[in-house]
């Protein structure tokens, strides 16, 4: 099997993303069945969606994982549901901002992840790692590629289990913000990622 697992560029005026970070250090992890391949998606409400149809049209994975950062979130956020509603509250790293449009003109008003997002909740928990099902990925461009993703998966069979999780911000990046707020450690991120990537291939191959 191919899994394929993106993440985005740094957002907002930070100058790193945990998501991208995440990638270089699981890029490496070795699965029984699964092959990993990665893309890091920029920050642009015009250019992401289409690297992610050109990598999926490449790759033609099985599964598929798209990662990114919830400043504020402090929790693991398993995303359940992409709707189908752009409203940017900040510009994106084009300095576009879309508001109340579809994602897509015509698709259906949302979408549920077809990863097994209560499996992996169980897994995170039971190895004491913070987590939550969410039940929204926002209106920006998290949700955007979300939205397209499920979009795709929902004409391709070629797709077995796609969706979308969120991480919070990094430490070295709450620091340098005026309230702070909610942070986790890289090394928990990573070992997260680590344990969705393994329960994603048993899963999927039990399913196969
Ligand atoms: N988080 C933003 C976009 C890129 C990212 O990592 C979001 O939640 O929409």
């Amino acid at each position: 099997m191919k899994l394929l697992l993106t993440g985005f560029e740094p957002f907002g005026g930070s100058p790193i993303n945990p998501s991208a970070l995440v990638l270089d250090r699981v890029r490496e992890d070795h699965l029984d069945h699964t092959r990993i391949f990665t893309s890091v998606l920029p920050v642009d409400g015009e250019t992401a969606p289409v690297q992610l149809i050109h990598k999926i049209d490449t790759i033609r994975p099985d599964i598929i994982l798209c990662l990114g950062e919830a400043p504020g979130r402090s929790v693991i956020s398993i995303e359940r549901v992409a709707i189908n509603l752009l409203d940017y509250r900040i510009p994106d790293n084009a300095n576009r901002i879309f508001s109340d449009r579809p994602v897509i003109e015509g698709a259906p008003a949302a979408y549920f992840s077809t990863l097994p997002v209560r499996v992996l909740y169980d897994a995170l928990i039971n190895q004491n790692i913070p987590a939550e099902l969410s039940l929204t990925a926002g209106s920006y461009l998290c949700n955007q590629i979300f939205f397209h993703l499920m979009h795709r998966a929902s004409v391709d069979p070629g797709i077995l289990s796609a969706g979308f999780i969120h991480l919070p911000s990094l430490p070295e990046q709450v620091v340098k913000r005026p309230n702070m707020g909610p942070s986790m450690s890289l090394d928990t991120l990573v070992n997260a990622i680590h344990i969705i990537l393994k329960v994603l291939n048993d899963h999927t191959q039990d399913i196969l």
